[in-house]
């Protein structure tokens, strides 16, 4: 089942991807599915396009199916209760990079997990960052990004947190596929996680 889910996403489909999520729903958890189905084969469609085997119009349209996939699994994740008692989390994609996949997974299971999400996108600047966890008064950033030429502006968004006096009342959580548990310390992030499981059980660890 788990296969069948990355490969559809694998073929570009938006059609099979649909078609093997229904199929999948009755019986497995839509977070498995997400992570282990659908995110699979879109790791994979990256090795592909990093092998040349893949084109970047195939990429997009993968992305597209696997945006879809995601989508239709939304209504069947356990009804937020959106507790501020948890925390709330500003979550985006940093500045000059318009990845978006990974860190919408990220937000969805945050929310499902029971903290206030605002997800406010990608390519977001880093004033914004700071700005939304203000008008939120959020407990936490989530930061992702995607490209090496991206990353500095995760420390950036820490740094203007420093400069805004924030620091100590907002934690930072980074992620993506350049990021790593040596950038988090260098940056001076509170955690980096390596996919979306693995953000919510760290920022159950940092808040709750
Ligand atoms: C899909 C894709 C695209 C799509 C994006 C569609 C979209 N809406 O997101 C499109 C086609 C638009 C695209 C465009 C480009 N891309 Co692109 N893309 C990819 C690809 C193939 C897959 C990324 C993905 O979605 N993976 C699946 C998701 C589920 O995984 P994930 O994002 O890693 O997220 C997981 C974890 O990282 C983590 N996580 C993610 N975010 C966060 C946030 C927090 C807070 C936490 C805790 C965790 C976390 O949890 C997620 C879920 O488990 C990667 C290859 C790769 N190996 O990553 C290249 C890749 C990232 N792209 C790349 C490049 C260069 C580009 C382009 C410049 C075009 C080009 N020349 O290839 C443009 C960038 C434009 C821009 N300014 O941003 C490079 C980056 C190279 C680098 N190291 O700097 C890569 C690595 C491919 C490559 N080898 O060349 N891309």
């Amino acid at each position: 089942m788990l296969q069948e889910l990355a490969g559809a996403v694998i073929t570009c489909k938006k059609d099979a991807v649909l078609a093997a999520v229904e199929k999948a729903k009755g019986e497995l958890d839509p977070s498995e599915i997400i992570e282990n189905g659908l995110a699979a084969g879109m790791n994979q469609v990256g090795v592909l396009f990093e092998r040349g085997k893949l084109f970047l119009p195939h990429v997009m349209m993968a992305a597209d199916a696997m945006t879809a996939g995601v989508a239709a699994l939304k209504d069947l994740m356990p009804e937020s209760s959106a507790s501020s008692k948890m925390g709330v989390i500003v979550n985006g994609t940093v500045e000059g990079d318009v990845h978006d996949i990974g860190k919408s997974i990220v937000s969805t299971m945050l929310q499902s997990a029971g903290f206030e999400v605002h997800d406010i996108g990608r390519d977001v600047p880093i004033k914004n960052f700071v700005q939304k966890a203000k008008e939120v008064n959020a407990n936490m950033i989530g930061l992702s990004a995607l490209m090496t030429t991206t990353l500095p502006g995760q420390r950036g968004v820490i740094e203007l947190l420093k400069e805004e006096g924030m620091r100590e009342k907002v934690k930072v959580m980074i992620g993506g596929a350049p990021a790593t548990q040596a950038w988090a310390d260098k940056i001076g992030a509170d955690c980096y996680a390596e996919n979306a499981s693995e953000a919510v059980a760290k920022a159950k660890e940092l808040l709750v």
